[in-house]
């Protein structure tokens, strides 16, 4: 390894603060140049008050770095999924078995905040107004602009590491030089964040602990609560058909669309029409590469590696697991390109696991339960990890309470899965099922379970 032990991460969101922080504590310099200002300033422009779910993967990560103490003090727990039904009816499907087993939503900006102060008190230094816009990989020199005044600014480096997000200036500076392998999946359908704020007494205007689904089959809207009494409703739509954001194009078309298909909704969110008119649709994609490296001289981590749809909750989670992942193998390798590889080797399969499981549990979120052989199927699951705790257990669990790799979690998600349909094939209720059989097949076809 280099003696001096230097790197430059580019960006200063989730990932790239959280890995300044993690190599900085084990003694490495490390440099964070941001694009925008500093968040922590008065008068500083965010985004939209906008909240992500935490899971165990990303909150073992906070606990290596000493911020998960700071970050749970303004979390929400999110107990399971509040389902909404047409009818107005609600249902809480827990996630898990009890208070042990949730999910938390956290506030990104203030989450942010969190991170740029540890990186900074572990000795990071972060740069702000420094967006990268070009990389001679030759001279091993990076330019960046500065957004106020635009000046600019070169910079030598030893390696670069791209925390620079989906839309990644890094990776694209990579691609001159080298071929990634890089393609986008679009999905096909986009987002809206529309906002509930509290109700007419201060508190929440709906459960505040819980995740809430309005399933509508080919489209949904979600929600997810603010430690300020707010829910961000984020809606999801087909980009093409009816309805869609071709179909739903203003604010009067929103309303119309709620009162048919979110009635409950509807009335929480006052400002409906603005804010669909005001926020933009996002697209959705997943993105590939084959290769996360350029030799010695850069790497890539979270959504400038592998940008996925949002279903599973886990970008962040996957990217914090990254930082690890790579501060691991910095202090292991004797080198930097066997650091980036060992790195990619390990993080690249669980990435790919993690994208499709992130796709498939979009069709689960909308178009859950009116079929007779997924409720059986599901009935089943939750008996056999009753049954078997230490072979069963459910995918959405494997991926979000537990650490095991993703593509583990994947792997045993498509036998657990093979197994309930063997098991309840020509069954249509559990009480027929000779249960000596159900176990000896369990033992017989699954392995125990990893423990973390
Ligand atoms: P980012 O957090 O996007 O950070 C990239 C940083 O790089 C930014 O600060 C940016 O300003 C900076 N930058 C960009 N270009 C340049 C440049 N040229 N030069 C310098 N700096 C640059 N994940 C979950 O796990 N759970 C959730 O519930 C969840 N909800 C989400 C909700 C929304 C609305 C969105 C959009 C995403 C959500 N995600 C969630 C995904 C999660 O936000 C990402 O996976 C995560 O932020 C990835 O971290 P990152 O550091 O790779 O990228
Ligand atoms: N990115 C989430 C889950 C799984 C919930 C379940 C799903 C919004 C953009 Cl869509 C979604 C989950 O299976 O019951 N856990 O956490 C977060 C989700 O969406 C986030 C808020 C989101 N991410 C672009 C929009």
């Amino acid at each position: 390894m280099p003696a001096d032990r230097h790197i430059t991460v580019i960006g200063a969101g989730l990932a790239g603060a959280l890995l300044a922080t993690l190599l900085a504590q084990r003694g490495w310099k490390v440099d964070v140049y941001e694009k925008r200002g500093d968040p922590r300033v008065k008068g500083y422009a965010g985004g939209r008050s906008i909240n992500l779910a935490l899971a165990e993967r990303g909150r073992h990560a906070l606990r290596l770095a000493s911020g998960d103490d700071e970050v749970m003090e303004q979390a929400v727990m999110m107990r399971g999924r509040m389902v909404h039904f047409r009818d107005g009816r609600t249902d809480l499907q827990r996630y898990g078995k009890d208070d042990s087993e949730v999910i938390w939503s956290v506030h990104r900006g203030d989450l942010n905040i969190v991170l740029l102060d540890i990186a900074e008190q572990a000795g990071a230094r972060v740069h702000f107004h420094r967006s990268l816009d070009g990389v001679d990989f030759d001279a091993r020199v990076a330019t960046f602009t500065n957004d106020i005044d635009s000046s600019t600014h070169a910079i030598g480096f030893n390696a670069l590491v791209g925390a620079d997000g989906a839309g990644s200036a890094l990776r694209a500076a990579m691609a001159r030089v080298s071929d990634l392998g890089e393609r986008t999946d679009f999905l096909g359908h986009s987002y809206k964040e529309l906002e509930i704020p509290p109700a007419p007494d201060g508190g929440f205007s709906i459960e505040p602990n819980a995740l809430h689904i309005w399933p509508r089959g080919r489209y949904m809207c979600i929600a997810l609560p603010n430690d300020e009494r707010t829910f961000t409703v984020t809606l999801f739509l087909p980009n093409e058909g009816d309805p869609s954001f071709a179909t739903v194009r203003n604010g009067t078309e929103a309303r119309a669309l709620f009162e048919r298909d979110f009635a409950d909704a509807l009335p929480l969110i006052p400002n409906l029409e603005e804010d669909f008119e005001r926020n933009p649709a996002g697209l959705l994609a997943t993105l590939y590469l084959d290769r996360w490296h350029l030799d010695d001289r850069a790497v890539l981590i979270g959504d400038a590696a592998h940008a996925m749809v949002p279903f599973h909750g886990q970008g962040m989670n996957c990217a914090f697991e990254d930082c690890v992942a790579l501060a691991d193998h910095l202090d292991r390798a004797p080198d930097l390109t066997t650091a980036f590889a060992a790195f990619q080797a390990e993080r690249l399969p669980n990435a790919r696991a993690i994208q499709q499981m992130a796709l498939e549990n979009y069709l689960e979120m909308r178009d859950r339960v009116d079929d007779d052989d997924y409720l059986l199927q599901r009935a089943l699951e939750l008996r056999l990890a009753e049954r078997h705790p230490d072979r069963f257990m459910p995918r959405y669990a494997m991926v979000t309470f537990q650490r095991m790799p993703y593509a583990v979690a994947f792997e045993r998600g498509q036998q657990q899965r093979q197994l309930l349909v063997d098991l309840t094939r020509g069954h249509t209720t559990l009480d027929t099922l000779d249960w000596d059989t159900v176990d000896a097949t369990v033992r017989e076809r699954l392995t125990l379970l990893p423990r973390d």
